[in-house]
């Protein structure tokens, strides 16, 4: 199966996850659009979405899926959302799609992550992907030598702008092995918006797209 098929199979496996007549978070990124054309298609009657970035409430006010503000929710059933990579203990690195920060903010509303992804997301350490770091634009090169001198290299993501008009740095040389302790060190250098490390909030499941079919890690 190519990587598109094994994307729309997960996203068409996490429509279960949805109950009716409940207001479901949504992440962003090619997978999760296979998930929101899922939702709409399978007819389930919802309140509505609380949506983690422009291109997910686009998508799915196209598709008659009502979208409510965050801070109209107080809390969420399930959140769905993708990955640029996942562990075995459903750490994930996140923010490829530059919407790392309100899929943070959205997630931290679930009672539970559902995180969907082909077989190429898992891996046994983080760090391969390019971290992405969202970073207010002045304290960019200061973030970016404060990697330099753990060993990793930051370059900003060329002409990205967040939906919260910040800039992402990208940051290669990782190798994550505690991802709590990384997320929350990094986290708290000034200008830094947040750190694409789902840790202190991973994946409670992560719906799996293989050529096997589905596999459900929990
Ligand atoms: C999103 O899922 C982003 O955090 C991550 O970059 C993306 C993965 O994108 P795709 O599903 O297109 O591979 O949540």
């Amino acid at each position: 199966m190519t990587q598109d098929e094994l994307k729309a199979l997960v996203g068409q496996a996490a429509v279960q996850y949805v109950t009716p007549d409940s207001i479901v978070g949504v992440g962003t990124g090619s997978t999760v659009d296979k998930f929101i054309d899922a939702l709409a298609a399978s007819q389930i009657r919802l309140r509505g979405a609380v949506s983690s970035s422009v291109r997910s409430t686009e998508r799915m006010k196209a598709l008659g899926i009502p979208v409510l503000d965050a801070s109209e929710v107080e809390s969420l059933q399930v959140y769905i959302d993708g990955a640029d990579e996942i562990d075995h203990q459903g750490h994930m690195v996140k923010g490829g799609g530059a919407a790392l920060t309100r899929e943070k903010i959205v997630a931290d509303l679930a009672e539970r992550f559902i995180c969907i992804a082909d077989e190429s997301k898992l891996v046994d350490t983080l760090g391969r992907f390019p971290l992405p770091v969202e970073v207010i634009p002045m304290a960019a090169a200061q973030i970016a030598r404060r990697f330099k001198a753990m060993g990793a290299q930051a370059t900003l993501r060329e002409g990205c702008v967040t939906d919260n008009s910040c800039h992402i740095l990208d940051v290669r040389g990782l190798s994550i092995t505690d991802p709590a302790a990384f997320e929350a060190e990094v986290t708290q250098w000034p200008g830094v918006v947040t750190v694409g490390v789902f840790a202190r909030n991973k994946a409670s499941v992560c719906l799996l797209g293989t050529s096997a079919g589905v596999k459900t890690l929990t």
